[in-house]
C-alpha cells in the first residue's frame, strides 16, 4: 500500500496523534544511530557505554563518547522529518512527541509538546547534588580527556543528563507519555528499532486503548507485527509526504463539513 492509500484509510475525525521517535529521525541530520552499522564508537558498542557501570568504571571514556557526539550535534540541523512533526502540531493534529533522542532537534525544529524521555545530551547533572547545567558548547566538546566537575560541590563529577540502561525513567515524563498514549487515536512510530523498554511497549499500550499504529522505518522491526501500517523508506522522505497528504485530507473534510 502506498502513502496515499494509507492516508485514505485514516479516520481524520478528531485526530489526536502521538509520535514515538527514535534515532533514525536524526540520521539525516548527521547523528549516528545506536544499533546497526553506526553503533560502534572507538571499538565500544553504544550499549556498553550507555550504562552507569561504564561511567563508574571509566568516566573519561564515557564523557569522550558524549563529547564526540556533541561535536557532531553542534553542527547538526533538524531535517524534513523533524519539520513535518512540527507542521502536524501547528495544524492542531498532534498531542505531542515522545522522543527517545537526547539531541534536542525537535525543539530546534519548532515543536512545543515534547517529552524527552531518555533525557538531554546538552545538559550535565551532578552525581552528588543533582545540580544541572548546560555543556553544549564547542570549548567543552573539544576538550578531550578532561572531566566536568560541579561548580556547586566542586569535586563532584558531572554526568550527562540522560537515562542509561538500568536507570529509571523520570516518573513525571512517563506518566505524561502514558496519558497522551491513552488519549490518542493514531501513533506514528518513527525511526526506532523498538528494542529498548519501556518505550518499546508504548505502541502496544496505545493500541490497547484503540489507537492505530503506523511505523516509519527503513526496515522492519519487532514492532512491525503490531502496526496497522508500515511505511518503509527514509523517514525524512516519507514522513513529509504522509503529513502533507494527511493535512490535505483533514482540510478537505473540514471544507466538506462547512458546505
Ligand atoms: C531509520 C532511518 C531513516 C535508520 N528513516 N528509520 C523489558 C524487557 C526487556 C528489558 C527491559 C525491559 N524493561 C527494561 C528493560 C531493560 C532496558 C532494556 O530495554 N533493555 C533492552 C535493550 C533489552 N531498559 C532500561 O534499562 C530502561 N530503564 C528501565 O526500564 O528502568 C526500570 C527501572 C525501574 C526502577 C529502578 C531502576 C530501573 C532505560 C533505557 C535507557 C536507554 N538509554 C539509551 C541511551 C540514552 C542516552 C544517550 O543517547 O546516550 O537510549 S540506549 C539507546 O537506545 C538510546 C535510545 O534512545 C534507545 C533506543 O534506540 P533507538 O532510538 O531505537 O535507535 P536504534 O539505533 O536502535 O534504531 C534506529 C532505528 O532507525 C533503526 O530501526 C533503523 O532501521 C532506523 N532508521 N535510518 C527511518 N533515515
Amino acid at each position: 500500500m502506498n502513502i496515499s492509500e494509507i492516508v485514505e484509510k485514516i479516520d481524520v475525525e478528531r485526530l489526536k496523534i502521538v509520535s514515538i521517535v527514535g534515532a533514525g529521525i536524526s540520521k539525516a541530520s548527521g547523528m549516528p544511530t545506536f544499533r546497526g552499522e553506526d553503533g560502534m564508537w572507538d571499538n565500544y558498542s553504544a550499549m556498553e557505554l550507555a550504562t552507569p557501570q561504564a561511567f563508574a568504571k571509566d568516566p573519561q571514556l564515557v564523557w569522550n563518547w558524549y563529547k564526540a557526539r556533541m561535536r557532531i550535534l553542534l553542527e547538526a540541523k533538524p531535517n524534513n522529518a523533524h519539520f513535518a512533526l512540527t507542521e502536524l502540531e501547528e495544524e492542531g493534529l498532534s498531542l505531542g512527541i515522545i522522543t527517545q533522542n537526547v539531541d534536542g532537534l525537535h525543539e530546534i525544529a519548532g515543536s512545543k509538546n515534547i517529552i524527552e524521555i531518555h533525557g538531554r545530551i546538552r545538559y550535565a547533572r551532578c552525581t552528588s547534588c543533582n545540580h544541572i547545567q548546560r555543556w553544549d558548547n564547542h570549548k567543552i566538546a573539544n576538550e578531550r580527556d578532561s572531566l566536568l566537575y560541579c561548580p556547586k560541590c566542586k569535586n563532584s563529577l558531572l554526568r550527562p543528563d540522560v537515562v542509561w540502561f538500568g536507570e529509571p525513567l523520570d516518573p513525571l515524563k512517563s506518566e505524561k507519555a502514558l496519558d497522551w498514549l491513552s488519549q490518542c487515536n493514531l501513533v506514528l512510530v518513527i525511526g526506532t528499532s523498538g528494542v529498548v523498554y519501556p518505550v518499546a511497549s508504548f505502541p502496544s499500550f496505545a493500541k490497547k486503548s484503540g489507537a492505530k499504529i503506523i511505523e516509519f522505518n527503513i526496515e522492519s522491526t519487532p514492532l512491525t507485527p503490531i502496526c496497522d501500517f508500515s511505511i518503509f523508506g527514509k523517514c525524512e522522505e516519507t514522513l513529509p509526504v504522509f503529513v502533507k497528504e494527511l493535512i490535505r485530507k483533514v482540510e478537505k473534510r473540514k471544507s466538506e463539513k462547512n458546505e
